[in-house]
């Protein structure tokens, strides 16, 4: 009986939005149009998004996944990934004579765009991000000399900046944005002039999940956040769930990365996943959980998204002039049928 009133009692909160960002949706299609537009090999510069899963079924597609633009075959097409690349790779890609396909996101791509204009005014720029992430490597390269990566509020002593009066930070767009607050604070005690970016440099897709995940923590045992290991959103939904009270928090690509022993003593179990997973790895591992007597499924959703962005305009310019082909055949066609 004490059993049963257990087993009733167990349950998975379900957060949303989770999963794919309009981003990541735009650069994966990107990716799939261009096979079916060009036909395989088409070669991507680094993982299109930051996820084993998607990489592997688009490499089974014919997707060649390199990690400098000198391995890719002169005269081939090559995409750059989701999270940008510095100017001197499209520089190099110029020089290869490859047709480039920039799957960048747009949110990304401001985020360049600020750090351009700041350079231009000579400011100093402080961007907060994790070293090493392609995403700061990128906007880094934008303005190399200008340009100080802080990694998070434990860095802040060590940076050094020419002239206190003209300091603005800026950001990688997959930060906590709560760590994230910590460290512009700290900077904001050391530069008092610092100014911050025109707007949130951490975009809306990391901000909506962390926020569902926060309210799905607050009740959760356990929570799951499905994503691989290199996805610093996903990464970061783990330490925000724990931050938000969760007793435990896990990050796995795959169901079967779950060890049953986490379960130990666990009624409410909450389910995420970061910005570059798609939902059919999060549907496994709701069945695997209900396998398991978590088959009550609540879903936690604070906001709506609706975001949604264009494809990347190389391959925009080129569907629609086959779509104009496609037409001027067909008319012929018809044409023909007339005779
Ligand atoms: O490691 P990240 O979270 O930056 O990347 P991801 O590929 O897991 O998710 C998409 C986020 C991008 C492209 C960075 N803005
Ligand atoms: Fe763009 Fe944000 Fe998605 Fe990154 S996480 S691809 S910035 S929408």
């Amino acid at each position: 009986m004490g059993d049963m009133t257990a087993t009733s009692a167990r349950r998975v909160l379900l957060a949303a939005p989770r999963g794919y960002c309009a981003g990541v949706d735009r650069a994966v299609i990107a990716v799939e149009k261009a096979l079916e537009q060009y036909g395989a090999p088409i070669y991507v510069r680094k993982e299109i998004v930051h996820n084993k899963y998607v990489v592997q079924t688009l490499e089974k597609k014919g997707a060649i996944f390199v990690d400098e633009t000198e391995e890719v075959p002169e005269g081939s097409i090559v995409i750059f990934s989701a999270h940008g690349v510095a100017p001197v790779v499209h520089e190099e890609a110029a020089q290869r004579q490859l047709a480039t396909i920039d799957a960048t996101c747009p949110l990304v791509t401001k985020v360049h765009k600020e750090a351009v204009r700041f350079a231009k005014e000579d400011y100093d720029i402080l961007l907060i991000g994790h070293e090493g992430h392609e995403e700061v490597i990128g906007t880094s390269g934008e303005a190399p000399d200008h340009v100080t990566l802080v990694d998070g509020p434990g860095d802040v002593k060590n940076v050094e900046v020419r002239d206190e009066s003209k300091v603005v930070w800026l950001s990688q767009t997959t930060l906590s944005v709560d760590e994230t607050m910590e460290t512009v604070d700290a900077l904001q005690d050391r530069f008092p002039q610092l100014i911050s970016p025109p707007s949130d440099d951490i975009c809306y897709a990391t901000q909506n999940r962390q926020i569902a995940i926060k309210q799905v923590a607050a009740e959760s045992d356990l929570v799951i956040v499905v994503g691989s290991k290199n996805s610093s959103n996903s990464v970061r939904l783990v330490e925000v769930a724990i931050g938000a009270g969760a007793k435990d928090g896990h990050l796995v690509d795959y169901a079967s990365e779950i060890d049953e022993a986490w379960l130990e003593g666990v009624t409410t179990v909450g389910v995420t996943s970061g910005a570059s997973v798609p939902d059919v790895l999060v549907e496994g591992v709701l069945e695997w959980l209900a396998e398991r007597g978590y088959g009550d499924v609540e879903v936690v959703q604070p906001m709506q998204e609706t975001m949604t962005f264009s494809l990347p305009k190389e391959l925009r310019r080129d569907l629609r002039a086959e779509a104009a082909a496609a037409a001027g055949t067909a008319a012929t066609g018809t044409d023909g049928a007339e005779r």
